[in-house]
């Protein structure tokens, strides 16, 4: 039987947004220019496509990766050839690393000029090959539709990953025929519907299982994979069923009730003595959906010297990339915790989690002053109620709000983990924002990071965007700051940051701002954030010099913390 197509003549651009129509697309991040100028004379025929203006193209991709990881969706941006294009490098290389399936469109030179070192031509294709999945310049009209559907396909399947089409302004203008019922490009093998596990996985089940049941100090320890693969309730029941303790990596945070009695805390350089002493002594790690990165092993040399470990990774090319397997499972993390599920016997490890508890260490703040992080981050946990995300920046601050804030739901911890993007929390809040109307959203930065995007609260009132912005103000890079103080001699070397007044700056941009310098303030202040309509900020003025403690140093392994203040250090 033969199919009825149904063709009319569209120009590239026309294309282009149709194209993302059909993939389910409805928001764009993007900032124009003169080699996508025919993408944006299109645009506006295309009223299902909300255009947000950015204020720098850096902030399109975050904001595209904020919404990708907080709605399961795609993320796209759109930048124009040349400085457009290299603004965007930073935001894909961020959602690379922390695998975020977002699609950028640039505008390139037309096809004659190319390789002429035409007005803003750049190789866009050669500078984001390593950071994107994929990458491909149209040269052909004929070919837009089929390319970026592949683009998208690309992004989504599997482990998820940004990707970008460049369109040079010609193919842009150009006209072809448009198939309206056109049948849907499908890469091959990609998975659809329930995920299964492949036929050559199966029989590492029982062994998985067995080496479960045969050991004495199990621990599981959980990453961004399970969020990417909604295997909340399946890995829950993994750890009841057997009584496993389970570490959130970083990423990983909010995959598991952090109030849940199995709930250990965050390994590696600023995790908890307790949770890295546990790695130190477990004689098996079931690693799911983490790729072992050296923030969270230390030197891997000393890493879980007792453990044997199962690694579950969707990624075949993460099993054993960073540390020795005992067995390595390739799959869904969904599909091979729901068979493991059924593969384990009950049991408990109550003597092992007995023996953990036993190296907790009641935490030393060494916190002068009352506005601790720890009690911003209570306050704000008060006043969001429960449906409420946080996006965190990089630094000091990250780092308190990942081990203090008390997350109950999946996937309401953002932050960029993999690149460690300064910048990150402002523009990627936005994205979180619109994919969760309805919700408290918000971003926390340091005086540094925020000032590195803060352009984008005209973007949030131009676009009414609500977020909450708390600026950790501590006078310092702080991160960098404590590092030069331990392994420096206090060499403060580019470190003390001025920051304006950020109140002003609110009043600037008409937004609603107030200044926290005591815990005294929290209550009524992060309530009146939360309730003000739109955008609002807070400037928490915190300590200068508090350290995030533990750390484990930069080359040392879990096993040697520094717990706090070290003497000899903090001699000046
Ligand atoms: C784009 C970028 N540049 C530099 C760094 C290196 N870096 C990591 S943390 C940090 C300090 C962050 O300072 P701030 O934003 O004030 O946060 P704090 O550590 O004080 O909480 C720097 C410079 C980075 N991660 N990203
Ligand atoms: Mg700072």
């Amino acid at each position: 039987m033969g199919r009825l197509t149904v063709t009319e003549q569209l120009s590239g651009a026309q294309i282009l947004c149709r194209v993302l129509l059909e993939e389910g697309v409805d928001l764009l991040w993007g900032y124009p220019g003169g080699a996508i100028m025919p993408f944006y004379h299109a645009l506006p025929d295309y009223p299902g496509l909300r255009h947000i203006l950015v204020r720098h193209e850096q902030a399109a991709a975050h904001a595209a990766d904020g919404y990708a990881r907080a709605s399961g969706r795609l993320g796209v941006c759109v930048a124009t050839s040349g400085p457009g294009a290299t603004n965007l490098v930073t935001g894909l290389a961020t959602a690379s690393m922390d695998s975020s399936p977002i699609l950028a469109i640039t505008g390139q030179v037309g096809r004659s000029m190319i390789g002429r070192d035409a007005f803003q031509e750049t190789d866009v294709i050669g500078i984001t090959l390593p950071i994107t999945k994929h990458s491909h310049q149209v040269r052909d009209v004929s070919e837009l539709a089929h390319r970026v559907r592949e683009a998208i396909a690309i992004a989504r399947e599997g482990r998820p990953g940004p990707v970008l089409v460049d369109v040079p302004k010609d193919v842009q203008n150009q006209k072809t025929d448009y198939e309206v019922s056109g049948g849907r490009w499908q890469v091959a093998g990609a998975s659809k519907g329930t995920p299964h596990l492949t036929p050559n996985t199966y029989h590492l089940i029982p062994q998985a299982a067995r080496l479960i049941a045969e050991a004495q100090r199990p621990l599981i320890m959980i990453g961004h994979g399970v969020i990417l693969a909604n295997a909340y309730e399946e890995l829950r029941q993994l750890a009841e069923r057997t009584g496993i303790p389970v570490i959130t990596t970083l990423l990983g945070i909010s995959a598991f009730p952090e109030s849940h009695p199995l709930h250990l805390g965050m390994p590696g350089m600023h995790g908890e003595v307790h949770v890295n002493r546990a790695i130190q002594r477990a004689d098996l790690i079931l690693g799911i959906g983490l790729r072992f990165d050296d923030r969270v092993t230390g030197n891997t040399a000393g890493f879980a010297p007792q453990a044997g470990i199962i690694h579950i990774d969707l990624d075949a090319s993460e099993i054993g990339k960073n540390v020795p397997t005992a067995l390595g499972i390739v799959g869904d993390v969904k599909a091979v915790v729901t068979e493991l599920l059924a593969a384990v016997a009950p049991r408990h490890c109550d003597p092992w989690r007995e023996e953990i508890r036993s190296f907790v260490r009641t935490r030393d703040e060494s916190y002068k002053g009352d506005l601790s992080p720890v009690n911003i981050m209570a306050a704000i946990h008060d006043a969001a109620g429960s449906r409420s995300t946080i996006v965190t920046d990089v630094g000091q601050h990250q780092m308190w709000v990942a081990k203090s804030y008390p997350y109950r739901r999946p996937n309401t911890h953002i932050t960029s983990g993999g690149l460690g993007t300064m910048g990150f929390a402002v523009p990627a809040a936005m994205g979180v924002a619109l994919a969760r109307p309805g919700e408290t959203v918000w971003s926390i930065s340091g005086d540094g990071g925020f000032q590195m995007n803060l352009q984008e609260i005209a973007t949030m009132v131009q676009e009414k965007i609500p977020v909450k912005m708390g600026i950790f103000n501590n006078g310092y890079l702080g991160m960098v700051r404590q590092w030069q103080q331990f392994f420096h001699q206090r060499r403060y070397s580019a470190t003390p940051i001025w920051s304006p007044d950020y109140v002003k700056l609110a009043e600037a941009y008409g937004i609603a701002g107030w200044r926290v310098e005591h815990a005294r303030q929290l209550p009524e202040t992060v309530a009146r954030a939360k309730a003000t309509r739109g955008p609002a900020l807070i400037e928490f003025v915190i300590e200068q010099e508090a350290n995030v403690f533990p750390m484990i140093p930069p080359g040392a392994s879990l096993s040697e913390p520094i717990e706090g203040e070290p003497a000899e250090m903090s001699r000046t």
